[in-house]
């Protein structure tokens, strides 16, 4: 059953990885999307992309969730061209760096906690109130295996990605005795740009990350993201960590490397 067809769907960082390939997987169910990141001629291709395989309106907003005025601006244009999201993909996110706690980076530091905790709220207290105005809605949030064990060198993307799934929670409670669905889908290794981003453009370094074993490719995660979705409106699918069968922990990849 599809119960997507007709509904907007605004997702963050559809530039790439999870949120394009969600994009594509929410265009075959005939989902009205809104697609958001900074690269505006990636969105602009992609546009075009999915208008001609899935003749769908798409709207592209070249967005930094950062910005705080810009998202609030924007989600109030939505709201007064009646294109109020049904769901909000928060995905746009990243990892900076992998280093020793006190030798890290202030810098990435603080782009990693603008981006995934300050953004993913500036988007989501933007958008909530027309959800729990109208009674309807769902909120996916993209967390990861990062947000329930911590590695090695990655205590601040961790951080913050246990604290979006502490965000997750605290919406559900929230959201008690309304009609809106919250989620959040916390993947494991899953190649993407994710890593190219992480080593600052090194992308042989990042090609390392996923040798010698099958990760999750982004169709995967926008497969279930949009499993979740379709659930009836009686079911709430909470948490859900998806992680490549090689994994199974943060700690823990099996791999065969070539000897020698
Ligand atoms: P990608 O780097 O491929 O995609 C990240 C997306 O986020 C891009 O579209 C990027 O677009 C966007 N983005 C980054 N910063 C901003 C910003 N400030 N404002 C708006 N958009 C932004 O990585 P993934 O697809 O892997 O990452 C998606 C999410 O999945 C992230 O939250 C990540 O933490 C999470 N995740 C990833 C895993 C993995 O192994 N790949 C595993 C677990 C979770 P642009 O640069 O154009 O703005
Ligand atoms: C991304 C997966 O293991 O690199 O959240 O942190 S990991």
């Amino acid at each position: 059953m599809n119960r997507i067809q007709g509904r907007t769907v605004l997702i963050t960082g559809a530039s790439s990885g999870i949120g394009r390939a969600s994009a594509k997987a929410f265009a075959s169910f005939g989902a009205n999307l809104i697609l958001c990141a900074r690269r505006q001629d990636r969105l602009a291709a992609f546009k075009h992309e999915l208008e001609r395989e899935h003749g769908l309106p798409v709207r592209i907003k070249t967005l930094d969730v950062r910005d705080r005025q810009a998202v609030e601006t924007f989600v109030a244009e939505l709201e007064k061209d009646g294109a109020i999201p049904d769901v909000l993909l928060n995905n746009a996110g990243k990892a900076l760096g992998l280093h020793l706690l006190h030798e890290g980076l202030v810098e990435d530091w603080e782009e990693m906690i603008d981006t995934n905790v300050k953004g993913l709220l500036y988007v989501t207290r933007a958008v909530l109130p027309l959800m729990v105005e109208r009674n309807t809605g769902h909120v996916v949030n993209i967390g990861s295996i990062a947000g329930h064990q911590v590695y090695q060198k990655g205590a601040v993307y961790c951080a913050s990605k246990f604290g979006v799934r502490a965000l997750n929670e605290g919406m559900a409670l929230d959201l008690l005795g309304t009609n809106v669905k919250v989620t959040s889908i916390d993947p494991g290794l899953a190649e993407t740009e994710f890593s190219q981003v992480r080593f600052h453009g090194d992308t042989e370094r990042a090609r390392t990350v996923y040798q010698g074993y099958q990760p999750l490719r982004p169709e995967d995660i926008a497969e279930i993201i949009t499993f979740v979705v379709n659930t009836p409106d009686h079911v709430n699918i909470s948490d859900l960590v998806v992680l490549p069968t090689a994994q199974r922990s943060a700690h823990m990849v099996h791999k065969e490397l070539p000897q020698g």
